[in-house]
């Protein structure tokens, strides 16, 4: 049937607009008084203005990075430090303006990895309730100050929640159009940077809002982006491509382009944003965006030089920390506050020191068991099946470094490509080689590989074009970094796509098996003229066992049976693990043997097409008795496809299923913390296990 095409009524001014639903908006309403360290700047004026000082955003951002770190968290500087002029300035011109900011202002920022900066901002002004003690306790499972700007644990201080690079600057055109169809008077202020604009949400919302506007459909939009031409990796043109080209054309695409040479000059970047706002406000059918040229890791010379900018805080340990903060400061004494916070991590340092010292005199009983970074297995076998001449192909969207895959790319960089910041883009092209004969190896976060690669995945076997991917970061292994970093729904996601393996591994061993025995496969297939399937693998980011196979063998497609406690008990059960949980499921097995219930572990790497004969096996002889357990939603995850898959073929185990119930993660230092609120550590498995069996 023929689409209706029906005429568009004709809308009188008064039918113009229409207010939204009102509900209460939980932002905090104004600062109490301007901020407590503070900065002089002349506004267009000539009238004088305090300012937070962007050297104590810097101080703040290190003391409260090292109180994480020590935690067990990893953090970020470079990024928020190039930006704490242009924040400075920002929030000095909203909290400024007469009446509720909030009524003025819509904030948005998209470089979630520099919300720490912004923390630092608040606790400066007294913003929020935020105080230099819960800047403390940044990145902790009890903070409302997470990893990225979480709306969800942090109403009052964050409007729209971030992390995903480029996902939150269509929100914020979402906002602008929102304002003038109420008929408000508010300007919106998007603060991006330069890598997060290479994503295809950003350049979707950067094509569309001034087309928009210019049909006078958009409230005044400000956006700004800090241009250090630095990205995770390296330096941006020399790693990727450069974006000046891109960013001289948005002059063509309908922005007002301003640009500001000094984003790091207090003075040049305040009259920079105010002349940007003013502009945008003058002519709200022209959107503005403020190009301004950034340093990243500004205030300390290595950060500086670094190829990263000094992307993650780079301090381990509490005592490197006063040179760090004096650089920053130019040699200056510390305020009060913040030289009472340096005494109290340096002190906290020296007494761990001496307390590791004391636990090194007595060794342990048992050594602990050699552990690894469960990534390291996949750049192996890429490399060896390389070496072997077979045509192996990395492209990468700048995480090369976190999902492990770099020292493939390090050995074979005429192997290696990075397309940016661009999930989406990284899939396609890859199915563009893998049309070609290629064997092409992706590889970024869980979360950005299943939700921005999904439809190139569908494409991408949909054109006969399998790929292999590396995602990494997956379920609460990314702690620290916070919900919108947590992928718990990447198996439900995409496990439903035909010709596509989800493979969960538990250990850099079977990991690097698995990539060997993917890779062979996917030749044999090409060679046979069949059209191999994409694999996914899905893995953790902090330590593993080296091995959880105990010397037997691999075999693809079969649960591995890493536990076995049976004996002579009576009380049995098996406990289906998949990924991270296959090791703490066989902690949890041995403990529950010392109760007398006895546990088959397996594991469940394959969770789209579980082992079904395996499982039915190892049920017959526990009293179909399954527990399963996994660092994902249960919705659509591990365990309910594994039930569907035992009830179609004629087995009813009794069962529980061990995993997230249809909550969105926090930040925690640890993703063990994470997993003992959830129930699924070992003490929650435990629980589970003896409700079953009870
Ligand atoms: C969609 C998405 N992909 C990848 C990341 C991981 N990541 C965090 S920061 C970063 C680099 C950001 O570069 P840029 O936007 O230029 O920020 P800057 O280096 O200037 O702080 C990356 C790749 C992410 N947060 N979101
Ligand atoms: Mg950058």
């Amino acid at each position: 049937m023929g689409a209706v095409e029906l005429a568009a009524a004709v809308v009188s001014p008064e039918q113009r607009h229409r207010p939204g639903l009102s509900y209460p908006n939980p932002l905090a309403s104004n600062p109490a008084g301007g901020p407590k360290w503070a900065a002089t700047v002349t506004m267009a004026d000539g009238a004088k203005l305090q300012v937070a000082d962007p050297v104590a955003t810097r101080v703040m951002i290190s003391l409260m990075d090292m109180n994480a770190v020590v935690g067990g968290a990893a953090c970020h500087f470079g990024g928020p430090a190039a930006l704490a002029e242009i924040m400075s300035s920002i929030h000095g011109i909203m909290y400024t303006r007469p009446g509720i900011w909030h009524q003025h202002f819509n904030f948005v920022n998209d470089a979630g990895h520099t919300e720490n900066g912004i923390y630092a901002l608040k606790a400066n002004y007294g913003f929020a309730g935020v105080t230099l003690q819960e800047l403390k306790g940044f990145r902790s499972i009890t903070s409302k100050l997470t990893g990225h700007g979480e709306s969800h644990l942090f109403p009052e201080g964050v409007m729209v929640s971030n992390g995903p690079l480029g996902s939150s600057i269509p929100i914020a055109q979402g906002l602008a159009l929102a304002d003038r169809l109420a008929d408000r008077q508010r300007t919106t202020v998007c603060v991006i940077s330069d890598g997060a604009m290479m994503e295809g949400e950003a350049k979707e919302a950067i094509c569309a809002i001034p087309g928009l506007a210019g049909k006078g459909l958009a409230n005044p939009f400000v956006l700004i982006i800090s241009d250090n031409n630095t990205m995770l990796s390296g330096r941006i043109d020399a790693d990727a491509f450069s974006m000046e080209p891109y960013f001289s054309g948005l002059a063509n695409q309908g922005w007002r382009v301003m640009r500001c040479a000094k984003g790091n000059d207090l003075q040049s970047a305040f009259s920079s944003v105010e002349a940007a706002i003013a502009a945008a406000e003058s002519d709200p059918q022209v959107p503005v965006v403020l190009i301004a040229t950034t340093i990243k890791g500004f205030g300390v010379a290595a950060c500086v030089k670094s190829s990263s900018g000094g992307h993650g805080f780079p301090l381990t340990k509490p005592e490197q920390l006063r040179a760090f903060v004096l650089e920053i400061t130019g040699g200056a004494a510390l305020a009060p506050e913040f030289a009472a916070w340096l005494s109290e991590i340096e002190a906290a340092g020296v007494a761990k020191a001496a307390k590791d010292a004391e636990k090194a005199k007595t060794p342990p009983a048992h050594p602990p068991a050699k552990k690894d970074k469960i990534q390291g297995g996949f750049p192996k076998a890429m490399i060896t099946a390389a070496e072997k001449g077979l045509p192996v192909v990395s492209v990468s969207a700048d995480l090369q470094g976190s999902t492990g895959v770099a020292p493939f790319r390090a050995k074979f960089p005429q192997l290696s490509f990075d397309v940016g910041i661009a999930e989406a883009n990284m899939i396609s092209t890859a199915a563009g080689f893998s049309k070609q004969g290629y064997i092409p190896v992706v590889d970024t976060f869980a979360q950005f590989g299943a939700t921005k690669g999904l439809l190139p995945l569908c494409m991408a076997n949909l054109s006969q074009a399998p790929v292999l991917a590396v995602f990494s970061h997956a379920g609460f292994q990314d702690a620290a970094d916070g919900a919108s970093h947590q992928g718990l729904q990447y198996l439900a996601m995409t496990g439903s796509i035909p010709h596509l393996l989800t493979y969960c591994p538990a250990s850099a061993e079977e990991a690097e098996w698995a990539m060997g025995h993917a890779i062979e496969h996917f030749v044999a297939e090409r060679k046979a003229g069949r059209t191999p399937e994409t694999v996914l693998f899905f893995v953790g980011r902090e330590n593993f066992l080296v091995s959880i196979a105990n010397g037997q063998p691999y075999a693809w497609g079969k649960a591995m049976t890493v536990k076995d406690t049976l004996g002579t008990t009576t009380k049995r059960v098996v406990i289906s693990a998949t990924g991270p949980m296959v090791a703490m499921a066989a902690s949890a097995a041995e403990a529950l043997a010392k109760e007398g219930i006895g546990a088959l572990v397996l594991n469940n790497a394959t969770p789209n097409r579980p082992d079904v004969a395996g499982h039915q096996a190892a049920l017959a002889t526990c009293g179909n008795r399954l527990i399963t357990v996994e660092d994902h939603q249960v919705l659509g995850g591990a365990g309910s496809t594994l039930v569907t898959a035992l009830v179609t073929s004629g087995t009813v185990p009794s069962v529980r299923l061990l995993g997230v119930h249809g909550e969105f993660g926090q930040s925690a230092y640890l993703a063990d913390q994470l997993y003992a609120k959830q129930g699924i550590d070992v003490a929650g498995i435990v629980a589970a296990v003896k409700a079953a069996t009870a």
